[in-house]
Protein backbone atom coordinates (compact mmCIF):
# COMPACT_ATOMS: atom_id res chain seq x y z
CA UNK A 1 0.00 0.00 0.00
CA UNK A 2 1.27 3.10 -0.70
CA UNK A 3 1.89 5.86 2.28
CA UNK A 4 3.78 8.93 1.91
CA UNK A 5 3.24 9.00 5.68
CA UNK A 6 2.61 12.91 5.25
CA UNK A 7 -0.57 14.07 6.81
CA UNK A 8 -1.24 17.03 4.90
CA UNK A 9 -1.01 15.24 1.32
CA UNK A 10 -3.53 12.86 2.98
CA UNK A 11 -5.68 15.38 4.31
CA UNK A 12 -5.22 18.18 0.98
CA UNK A 13 -7.79 16.55 -1.65
CA UNK A 14 -7.59 19.45 -4.05
CA UNK A 15 -4.43 20.79 -5.35
CA UNK A 16 -3.15 23.11 -8.41
CA UNK A 17 -1.27 21.63 -11.30
CA UNK A 18 0.47 25.01 -13.31
CA UNK A 19 1.77 23.82 -16.71
CA UNK A 20 3.79 26.72 -18.03
CA UNK A 21 7.37 26.91 -20.00
CA UNK A 22 7.94 28.30 -23.35
CA UNK A 23 5.60 26.28 -24.87
CA UNK A 24 3.00 28.79 -24.28
CA UNK A 25 4.22 31.27 -26.55
CA UNK A 26 3.19 29.09 -29.32
CA UNK A 27 0.02 28.42 -27.50
CA UNK A 28 -0.90 25.36 -29.81
CA UNK A 29 0.68 26.71 -33.54
CA UNK A 30 4.05 26.84 -35.55
CA UNK A 31 3.99 28.42 -38.44
CA UNK A 32 0.53 28.17 -38.95
CA UNK A 33 0.28 24.60 -38.22
CA UNK A 34 -1.97 23.87 -35.37
CA UNK A 35 -1.73 20.88 -33.12
CA UNK A 36 -4.09 18.92 -32.07
CA UNK A 37 -2.56 17.32 -29.38
CA UNK A 38 -1.31 19.15 -25.25
CA UNK A 39 -0.03 22.25 -25.95
CA UNK A 40 3.40 21.41 -24.09
CA UNK A 41 4.22 19.07 -26.35
CA UNK A 42 4.06 20.67 -30.07
CA UNK A 43 8.15 20.98 -30.03
CA UNK A 44 7.58 16.85 -30.26
CA UNK A 45 4.28 16.49 -32.22
CA UNK A 46 5.24 19.36 -34.99
CA UNK A 47 9.18 18.60 -35.25
CA UNK A 48 10.90 21.96 -33.95
CA UNK A 49 14.38 21.48 -33.84
CA UNK A 50 16.25 22.31 -30.88
CA UNK A 51 18.00 25.33 -32.22
CA UNK A 52 14.28 26.91 -33.14
CA UNK A 53 12.59 26.31 -29.91
CA UNK A 54 15.54 28.00 -28.28
CA UNK A 55 14.29 30.97 -30.23
CA UNK A 56 11.04 31.44 -28.50
CA UNK A 57 13.27 32.65 -25.12
CA UNK A 58 14.13 35.76 -26.42
CA UNK A 59 10.38 36.34 -26.37
CA UNK A 60 9.45 35.21 -22.70
CA UNK A 61 7.87 38.43 -21.29
CA UNK A 62 5.30 37.69 -18.87
CA UNK A 63 4.91 40.46 -17.31
CA UNK A 64 1.82 40.03 -16.35
CA UNK A 65 2.84 37.04 -13.54
CA UNK A 66 1.59 38.15 -10.75
CA UNK A 67 2.75 34.62 -8.41
CA UNK A 68 1.14 36.61 -5.01
CA UNK A 69 -2.41 36.58 -7.02
CA UNK A 70 -2.84 33.35 -8.12
CA UNK A 71 -1.34 31.72 -4.93
CA UNK A 72 -3.91 33.87 -3.03
CA UNK A 73 -6.81 32.62 -5.23
CA UNK A 74 -5.28 29.09 -5.33
CA UNK A 75 -5.69 29.52 -1.23
CA UNK A 76 -8.70 31.66 -0.60
CA UNK A 77 -10.54 31.19 -3.44
CA UNK A 78 -10.34 27.87 -5.43
CA UNK A 79 -9.96 26.51 -2.12
CA UNK A 80 -6.42 23.63 -2.95
CA UNK A 81 -3.85 22.51 -0.60
CA UNK A 82 -0.92 22.64 -2.60
CA UNK A 83 0.50 23.80 -5.74
CA UNK A 84 2.77 21.76 -8.30
CA UNK A 85 4.94 23.86 -10.55
CA UNK A 86 6.64 22.43 -13.67
CA UNK A 87 10.27 24.16 -12.79
CA UNK A 88 11.16 22.42 -16.10
CA UNK A 89 8.75 20.34 -18.54
CA UNK A 90 10.38 18.00 -21.54
CA UNK A 91 10.99 21.03 -23.10
CA UNK A 92 14.02 21.75 -21.35
CA UNK A 93 13.81 24.60 -20.24
CA UNK A 94 14.08 25.74 -16.56
CA UNK A 95 11.26 28.30 -15.22
CA UNK A 96 14.20 29.09 -11.95
CA UNK A 97 17.62 30.67 -12.21
CA UNK A 98 19.87 27.76 -12.69
CA UNK A 99 23.40 27.76 -12.57
CA UNK A 100 24.05 24.74 -14.71
CA UNK A 101 22.03 25.48 -17.62
CA UNK A 102 21.54 28.68 -19.22
CA UNK A 103 18.40 27.39 -20.87
CA UNK A 104 16.37 28.91 -18.20
CA UNK A 105 14.23 32.09 -17.35
CA UNK A 106 16.31 34.65 -15.81
CA UNK A 107 19.62 34.15 -18.07
CA UNK A 108 18.04 33.54 -21.64
CA UNK A 109 14.58 35.57 -21.74
CA UNK A 110 13.93 39.72 -21.54
CA UNK A 111 11.80 39.15 -18.43
CA UNK A 112 14.85 38.06 -16.43
CA UNK A 113 13.27 37.19 -13.17
CA UNK A 114 13.07 33.82 -11.38
CA UNK A 115 9.39 32.48 -11.66
CA UNK A 116 9.94 29.82 -8.98
CA UNK A 117 11.22 32.44 -6.33
CA UNK A 118 8.17 33.96 -7.24
CA UNK A 119 6.09 31.62 -6.78
CA UNK A 120 7.93 30.10 -3.36
CA UNK A 121 7.94 33.72 -1.75
CA UNK A 122 3.78 33.59 -2.43
CA UNK A 123 3.38 30.33 -1.34
CA UNK A 124 5.79 31.25 1.96
CA UNK A 125 3.40 34.20 2.87
CA UNK A 126 0.16 32.01 2.23
CA UNK A 127 1.30 28.67 4.04
CA UNK A 128 0.85 26.73 0.84
CA UNK A 129 2.33 23.48 0.25
CA UNK A 130 4.61 23.92 -3.00
CA UNK A 131 5.59 20.74 -5.41
CA UNK A 132 7.60 20.92 -8.25
CA UNK A 133 7.43 19.61 -11.22
CA UNK A 134 10.34 18.17 -12.99
CA UNK A 135 10.90 16.24 -16.03
CA UNK A 136 13.68 13.82 -15.18
CA UNK A 137 14.06 11.35 -18.43
CA UNK A 138 12.19 13.63 -21.44
CA UNK A 139 14.09 16.50 -22.06
CA UNK A 140 14.22 17.45 -26.10
CA UNK A 141 16.77 19.95 -25.34
CA UNK A 142 19.78 18.02 -23.83
CA UNK A 143 20.83 16.01 -26.58
CA UNK A 144 21.32 13.04 -24.27
CA UNK A 145 18.13 12.95 -22.66
CA UNK A 146 15.09 11.17 -24.23
CA UNK A 147 12.41 12.30 -26.34
CA UNK A 148 9.46 9.93 -26.58
CA UNK A 149 8.60 8.46 -30.77
CA UNK A 150 11.98 9.61 -31.77
CA UNK A 151 14.94 7.33 -31.62
CA UNK A 152 17.32 7.52 -28.71
CA UNK A 153 19.41 4.82 -29.42
CA UNK A 154 23.26 6.21 -28.77
CA UNK A 155 22.51 8.31 -26.37
CA UNK A 156 24.28 9.16 -22.57
CA UNK A 157 21.39 9.06 -20.43
CA UNK A 158 23.22 9.23 -17.36
CA UNK A 159 25.48 11.91 -18.19
CA UNK A 160 22.40 14.21 -18.93
CA UNK A 161 21.23 12.69 -15.52
CA UNK A 162 24.65 13.05 -13.79
CA UNK A 163 25.02 16.77 -15.90
CA UNK A 164 21.53 18.43 -15.99
CA UNK A 165 19.08 16.27 -14.25
CA UNK A 166 20.30 15.67 -10.74
CA UNK A 167 22.36 19.00 -10.37
CA UNK A 168 18.95 21.17 -11.08
CA UNK A 169 17.08 18.98 -8.51
CA UNK A 170 19.87 19.95 -5.92
CA UNK A 171 19.15 23.44 -7.03
CA UNK A 172 15.88 23.30 -6.29
CA UNK A 173 15.78 21.18 -3.45
CA UNK A 174 18.56 23.91 -1.50
CA UNK A 175 17.46 26.92 -2.87
CA UNK A 176 13.82 27.29 -3.17
CA UNK A 177 12.77 26.94 0.69
CA UNK A 178 10.70 23.64 1.50
CA UNK A 179 9.85 21.68 -1.13
CA UNK A 180 7.27 19.24 -0.14
CA UNK A 181 6.85 16.77 -3.45
CA UNK A 182 9.06 16.33 -6.36
CA UNK A 183 6.06 15.49 -9.49
CA UNK A 184 8.13 13.10 -11.73
CA UNK A 185 6.98 12.29 -14.85
CA UNK A 186 7.06 9.87 -17.90
CA UNK A 187 9.87 8.00 -16.44
CA UNK A 188 11.09 6.33 -19.71
CA UNK A 189 14.11 4.17 -20.21
CA UNK A 190 15.24 4.99 -16.88
CA UNK A 191 16.54 2.38 -14.82
CA UNK A 192 16.16 1.10 -11.32
CA UNK A 193 19.27 2.11 -10.19
CA UNK A 194 18.87 5.40 -11.74
CA UNK A 195 15.68 5.59 -10.02
CA UNK A 196 17.14 5.06 -6.74
CA UNK A 197 19.85 7.69 -7.39
CA UNK A 198 16.71 10.40 -8.02
CA UNK A 199 15.25 9.10 -4.76
CA UNK A 200 18.15 9.25 -2.41
CA UNK A 201 18.95 12.61 -3.69
CA UNK A 202 15.45 14.01 -3.34
CA UNK A 203 15.56 12.48 0.39
CA UNK A 204 18.95 13.27 1.66
CA UNK A 205 17.87 16.93 1.29
CA UNK A 206 14.77 16.81 2.09
CA UNK A 207 13.43 14.04 4.16
CA UNK A 208 9.91 14.85 4.26
CA UNK A 209 9.46 15.25 0.50
CA UNK A 210 7.14 13.07 -1.35
CA UNK A 211 7.73 11.58 -4.77
CA UNK A 212 5.37 10.97 -7.50
CA UNK A 213 4.09 7.91 -9.24
CA UNK A 214 5.91 8.28 -11.94
CA UNK A 215 9.53 8.57 -10.58
CA UNK A 216 10.37 5.33 -12.15
CA UNK A 217 9.96 2.02 -11.77
CA UNK A 218 6.94 2.43 -9.42
CA UNK A 219 9.39 3.26 -7.17
CA UNK A 220 7.39 6.72 -5.89
CA UNK A 221 6.08 7.21 -3.13
CA UNK A 222 2.41 7.05 -3.95
CA UNK A 223 -0.01 6.25 -6.50
CA UNK A 224 -0.19 8.84 -9.57
CA UNK A 225 -3.13 7.84 -12.04
CA UNK A 226 -3.61 8.00 -15.31
CA UNK A 227 -4.36 12.03 -16.94
CA UNK A 228 -8.18 12.14 -16.28
CA UNK A 229 -8.37 8.85 -15.46
CA UNK A 230 -10.31 8.11 -11.93
CA UNK A 231 -10.73 4.74 -10.49
CA UNK A 232 -13.76 3.13 -10.47
CA UNK A 233 -13.49 1.57 -6.94
CA UNK A 234 -11.85 2.73 -3.45
CA UNK A 235 -8.52 2.58 -3.88
CA UNK A 236 -6.10 1.94 -0.75
CA UNK A 237 -3.40 4.29 0.15
CA UNK A 238 -1.80 7.70 -1.22
CA UNK A 239 -3.18 8.09 -4.75
CA UNK A 240 -3.88 11.18 -7.02
CA UNK A 241 -4.96 11.78 -9.88
CA UNK A 242 -3.91 14.30 -12.37
CA UNK A 243 -6.30 16.13 -14.60
CA UNK A 244 -6.69 18.99 -16.90
CA UNK A 245 -10.14 21.98 -17.18
CA UNK A 246 -9.75 21.47 -20.67
CA UNK A 247 -7.93 19.34 -22.87
CA UNK A 248 -4.54 20.54 -22.59
CA UNK A 249 -1.84 21.44 -19.84
CA UNK A 250 0.09 23.60 -21.49
CA UNK A 251 -1.62 27.03 -22.73
CA UNK A 252 -3.38 26.76 -26.32
CA UNK A 253 -5.32 29.35 -28.25
CA UNK A 254 -7.80 27.58 -29.76
CA UNK A 255 -8.88 24.92 -26.80
CA UNK A 256 -11.87 26.44 -24.98
CA UNK A 257 -13.63 23.44 -24.00
CA UNK A 258 -13.80 24.00 -20.56
CA UNK A 259 -15.52 21.21 -18.18
CA UNK A 260 -18.21 22.76 -16.73
CA UNK A 261 -18.06 23.43 -12.39
CA UNK A 262 -20.62 20.91 -11.86
CA UNK A 263 -18.81 18.08 -13.61
CA UNK A 264 -15.54 19.39 -11.66
CA UNK A 265 -17.19 18.87 -8.25
CA UNK A 266 -18.57 15.52 -9.19
CA UNK A 267 -15.21 14.31 -10.08
CA UNK A 268 -13.30 16.00 -7.70
CA UNK A 269 -16.01 13.86 -4.48
CA UNK A 270 -15.50 10.87 -6.47
CA UNK A 271 -11.76 10.89 -6.20
CA UNK A 272 -12.07 12.06 -2.47
CA UNK A 273 -14.28 9.69 -2.07
CA UNK A 274 -12.66 6.84 -3.27
CA UNK A 275 -9.24 7.96 -1.51
CA UNK A 276 -7.06 10.32 -3.28
CA UNK A 277 -6.89 13.64 -4.03
CA UNK A 278 -7.38 15.82 -7.69
CA UNK A 279 -4.55 17.65 -8.80
CA UNK A 280 -6.29 20.33 -11.53
CA UNK A 281 -4.29 22.14 -13.93
CA UNK A 282 -4.06 25.97 -15.40
CA UNK A 283 -1.96 26.76 -18.37
CA UNK A 284 -0.93 30.58 -18.30
CA UNK A 285 -0.57 32.61 -21.17
CA UNK A 286 3.08 33.53 -22.03
CA UNK A 287 2.01 37.04 -20.78
CA UNK A 288 1.49 35.26 -17.60
CA UNK A 289 -2.34 35.74 -17.23
CA UNK A 290 -4.68 32.70 -16.02
CA UNK A 291 -6.88 31.73 -18.44
CA UNK A 292 -10.11 33.44 -18.32
CA UNK A 293 -12.20 30.08 -19.21
CA UNK A 294 -9.95 27.94 -16.32
CA UNK A 295 -10.49 30.69 -13.48
CA UNK A 296 -14.67 31.00 -13.69
CA UNK A 297 -14.75 27.08 -12.93
CA UNK A 298 -11.99 27.14 -10.61
CA UNK A 299 -13.74 29.97 -8.70
CA UNK A 300 -17.15 28.14 -8.79
CA UNK A 301 -15.98 24.96 -7.53
CA UNK A 302 -14.11 27.02 -4.68
CA UNK A 303 -17.28 28.12 -3.74
CA UNK A 304 -18.07 24.45 -3.05
CA UNK A 305 -15.52 23.52 -1.42
CA UNK A 306 -14.71 26.12 0.89
CA UNK A 307 -18.73 26.07 2.32
CA UNK A 308 -18.37 22.79 2.53
CA UNK A 309 -14.78 22.52 3.42
CA UNK A 310 -15.41 19.97 6.22
CA UNK A 311 -16.65 17.72 4.34
CA UNK A 312 -13.88 17.79 1.89
CA UNK A 313 -10.17 18.17 3.53
CA UNK A 314 -9.44 15.61 5.70
CA UNK A 315 -11.75 13.19 4.81
CA UNK A 316 -11.37 9.40 4.58
CA UNK A 317 -12.45 6.85 1.65
CA UNK A 318 -15.41 5.28 1.94
CA UNK A 319 -16.16 2.27 1.15
CA UNK A 320 -18.69 0.71 -1.53
CA UNK A 321 -22.51 1.50 -1.40
CA UNK A 322 -24.49 -0.84 -3.07
CA UNK A 323 -26.42 1.80 -5.18
CA UNK A 324 -25.13 3.78 -7.62
CA UNK A 325 -26.62 7.74 -6.72
CA UNK A 326 -27.33 9.99 -9.21
CA UNK A 327 -27.57 13.29 -7.26
CA UNK A 328 -25.11 12.38 -4.71
CA UNK A 329 -21.24 11.41 -3.36
CA UNK A 330 -20.33 10.51 -0.20
CA UNK A 331 -16.92 11.13 1.91
CA UNK A 332 -16.49 10.77 5.37
CA UNK A 333 -14.48 11.19 8.73
CA UNK A 334 -14.59 8.62 12.12
CA UNK A 335 -18.25 8.68 13.23
CA UNK A 336 -19.80 11.57 10.04
CA UNK A 337 -21.00 10.42 6.87
CA UNK A 338 -21.29 13.16 4.28
CA UNK A 339 -24.00 13.42 1.61
CA UNK A 340 -23.00 15.53 -1.07
CA UNK A 341 -26.12 16.60 -2.41
CA UNK A 342 -25.74 17.24 -6.04
CA UNK A 343 -29.29 17.74 -7.57
CA UNK A 344 -31.88 19.00 -6.44
CA UNK A 345 -33.79 16.98 -3.87
CA UNK A 346 -37.18 17.15 -1.01
CA UNK A 347 -35.48 14.72 1.33
CA UNK A 348 -32.33 12.74 1.25
CA UNK A 349 -32.94 8.76 1.24
CA UNK A 350 -30.62 6.84 1.43
CA UNK A 351 -31.37 2.39 1.54
CA UNK A 352 -29.10 0.24 2.86
CA UNK A 353 -27.32 2.28 5.29
CA UNK A 354 -27.51 0.67 8.29
CA UNK A 355 -25.99 3.04 10.58
CA UNK A 356 -27.89 4.36 14.00
CA UNK A 357 -27.94 8.03 13.17
CA UNK A 358 -27.85 10.82 15.72
CA UNK A 359 -27.68 14.15 14.41
CA UNK A 360 -28.13 15.66 11.14
CA UNK A 361 -26.57 18.77 9.81
CA UNK A 362 -25.91 21.23 7.21
CA UNK A 363 -22.01 21.58 6.40
CA UNK A 364 -22.13 25.15 5.21
CA UNK A 365 -24.03 26.58 8.29
CA UNK A 366 -24.67 24.01 10.43
CA UNK A 367 -28.39 24.08 10.68
CA UNK A 368 -29.63 20.55 12.44
CA UNK A 369 -31.98 18.66 9.82
CA UNK A 370 -34.70 16.38 11.17
CA UNK A 371 -33.72 13.06 9.83
CA UNK A 372 -34.95 9.29 10.64
CA UNK A 373 -33.75 5.41 10.55
CA UNK A 374 -35.87 2.45 10.22
CA UNK A 375 -37.00 0.20 8.41
CA UNK A 376 -38.65 -0.25 5.00
CA UNK A 377 -41.42 -2.64 4.33
CA UNK A 378 -39.12 -4.99 2.97
CA UNK A 379 -36.77 -5.03 6.29
CA UNK A 380 -34.11 -2.86 4.32
CA UNK A 381 -32.19 -0.11 6.57
CA UNK A 382 -33.44 3.39 5.63
CA UNK A 383 -32.23 6.91 6.54
CA UNK A 384 -34.10 10.01 5.86
CA UNK A 385 -33.07 13.29 6.15
CA UNK A 386 -35.51 16.42 5.33
CA UNK A 387 -34.19 19.61 3.15
CA UNK A 388 -35.50 23.16 4.42
CA UNK A 389 -38.44 24.09 1.70
CA UNK A 390 -36.19 27.14 0.63
CA UNK A 391 -33.47 24.83 -0.10
CA UNK A 392 -35.17 21.85 -2.33
CA UNK A 393 -34.33 23.54 -5.59
CA UNK A 394 -30.71 23.99 -5.21
CA UNK A 395 -27.83 21.79 -6.13
CA UNK A 396 -24.48 21.32 -4.70
CA UNK A 397 -24.64 21.32 -1.06
CA UNK A 398 -23.54 18.65 1.82
CA UNK A 399 -24.79 17.62 4.82
CA UNK A 400 -23.13 15.77 7.69
CA UNK A 401 -24.96 12.10 8.77
CA UNK A 402 -23.90 11.81 12.57
CA UNK A 403 -23.19 8.20 13.63
CA UNK A 404 -23.13 6.08 16.24
CA UNK A 405 -20.87 3.91 14.54
CA UNK A 406 -17.26 5.33 13.61
CA UNK A 407 -17.87 3.60 9.70
CA UNK A 408 -20.88 3.88 7.46
CA UNK A 409 -22.54 0.41 7.52
CA UNK A 410 -23.48 0.23 3.91
CA UNK A 411 -25.34 -3.13 4.04
CA UNK A 412 -25.70 -5.90 0.99
CA UNK A 413 -28.80 -5.71 -1.04
CA UNK A 414 -30.64 -9.03 -0.62
CA UNK A 415 -34.00 -8.64 -2.36
O1 LIG B 1 3.80 14.33 -20.99
C1 LIG B 1 3.24 14.84 -19.82
C2 LIG B 1 2.22 15.89 -20.09
O2 LIG B 1 2.77 16.91 -20.84
C3 LIG B 1 1.70 16.44 -18.77
O3 LIG B 1 2.74 17.03 -18.04
C4 LIG B 1 1.10 15.31 -17.97
C5 LIG B 1 0.59 15.67 -16.61
O4 LIG B 1 0.22 14.53 -15.90
N1 LIG B 1 2.07 14.24 -17.78
C6 LIG B 1 2.66 13.70 -19.00
C7 LIG B 1 1.75 12.79 -19.72
O5 LIG B 1 1.15 11.89 -18.85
Amino acid sequence: MNDTKQQWFKDAKYGLFIHWGLYSILAGEYQGKKTDRIAEWIMNFLDISVEEYRKLAEQFNPVNFDADEIVRRAKEEWGMKYIVFTAKHHEGFAMFDSKCSDYNVVKATPYGRDILKQLQNACEKYDMKLGLYYSQAQDWDDPDGFMHTKDNAGKNFQKYLDEKCKPQLRELLTEYGKISLIWFDTPMGITVEQTQELIDLVKSIQPDCILSGRTGNHMGDYMTTGDNFIPRLPYEGDWEVPATLNDTWGFNKFDHNWKNPDDIIRMMLKINSRGGNYLLNIGPDSLGNVPEGSSKVLSEVGKYVTENAEAVYGTKRVGIYAYELEWAQFTRKDYKLYVHVLQPRVRIELLNVGNQITGAYLVKDHRTLPFSFEKTCEGDSIIEVEIPEEMQQDKNYAVCLEMAEKEPVFEEIKG
